[in-house]
């Protein structure tokens, strides 16, 4: 297949350029990876409208994690649930929306693939037209079985065969890996495709950047309050001192309020992202399932790290789809610097 310049590239033909590299795969991955890109555009579309629609605003309802679901969270949960359901590869849907997996009578189809999704993730931050995003996680079925049951939906992220996010901001991009690097796409609303912008991602060992809430210091533990504070003030290993400030060597705080967009300025310039436990949440506030693992899987591809802060967030094995993780994630350096600080600690 003669490849097409890369400005022209669509999302479409780079994962059938994917799919070639695999002889013996079925276009089913190929098909599902599709869905998801078109669900994302129908998403995008109404993200970028919400201020001229009444879809803005609350709903009134509360989602399985107790928050107030925003109009706009339930659309994209439906436009997922819609996208993906119809199609025989997906044999179970899970939604950070929805209490309980949606599993897929897929009768005829081959019923692979497990998806994993937060279809609206920092949705409270739509009203102010801040960046929002939708992140997604792809697991093979392990069973033969006929039926399909939770032990293939409680796999590890490292079992992943693919991941990625979409990020609702200046413009619109898809970002996705399926084991062969990392890869951008930028929208071009006058085409209605995703084209390859961002080829073969890579993050800074460390960065300059980290992005916490800082409201929760004082429910941290000690050991995560000094970690933040070397942050800040820069490690000098040498001196053994962390309290001075070392001129430069710290970080710049930057922190949206919103996963996808925080994690992504930190892939692309360098940085941290840490959301650490605190007193009411004793394991932190993200999912293991749809927002920690397939991240995690963006980071590693792109050569960073993802730990909970004291292992790899991909070897974690979920006992429940909603379980929650507390969060290392970005720069390889400056995360296992956090995972050694605080393993030290115990
Ligand atoms: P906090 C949004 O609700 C979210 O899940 C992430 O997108 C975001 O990084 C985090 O929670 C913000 O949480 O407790 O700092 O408001």
């Amino acid at each position: 297949m003669t490849q097409a310049p890369k400005n022209l590239q669509t999302i479409e033909t780079h994962i059938l350029e994917l799919q070639s590299m695999h002889p013996s795969a079925s276009g089913d991955f190929t098909g599902l990876l599709s869905d998801i890109t078109f669900a994302a555009k129908v998403i995008s579309r109404e993200v970028n409208k919400a201020g001229l629609v009444d879809i803005i605003g609350a709903t009134g309802d509360q989602n399985v994690q107790g928050e107030v679901v925003q109009k706009l969270d339930e659309f994209a949960n439906n436009v997922f649930l819609k996208c993906l359901g119809t199609r025989n590869q997906v044999c179970i849907m899970g939604s950070e929306e929805l209490a309980e997996p949606v599993f897929i009578d897929s009768e005829g189809g081959s019923g692979n693939y497990i998806v994993v999704f937060d279809p609206l993730d920092g949705s409270s931050n739509i009203d102010a037209n801040v960046s929002v995003g939708t992140i997604f996680g792809i697991w093979k079925r392990k069973s033969r079985r006929n039926k399909v049951d939770k032990e293939d939906l409680l796999q590890a992220g490292c079992e992943q065969v693919a991941a990625g996010y979409v990020i609702y901001g200046s413009s619109t991009m898809f970002v996705y890996t399926a084991g062969h690097g990392v890869h951008g796409f930028t929208l071009d609303p006058s085409l209605g495709e995703f084209l390859l912008s961002h080829e073969h991602i890579t993050t800074p060992f460390t960065g300059k950047i980290y992005s916490v809430n800082e409201a929760y210091e004082p429910q941290w533990s000690p050991e995560v309050r000094e970690v933040v504070r070397q942050i800040k003030y820069g490690h000098d290993t040498k001196s053994q001192r962390t309290d001075a400030p070392t001129s430069g060597a710290g970080k710049s705080t930057r922190y949206i309020g919103s996963l996808v967009a925080d994690f992504h300025r930190n892939l692309l310039y360098g940085g941290i992202y840490l959301y650490p436990p605190t007193k009411n949440k004793t394991q932190g506030k993200l999912r293991l399932m749809c927002e920690a693992a397939p991240l995690a899987m963006i980071a590693e591809g792109a050569g960073g790290y993802a730990s909970d802060g004291k292992q790899n967030i991909m070897d974690i094995v979920p006992t429940d789809m909603h379980m929650r993780v507390p969060l290392y994630i970005g720069s390889r350096g400056d995360v296992m610097w956090i995972e050694n600080e605080l393993s030290k600690k115990g």
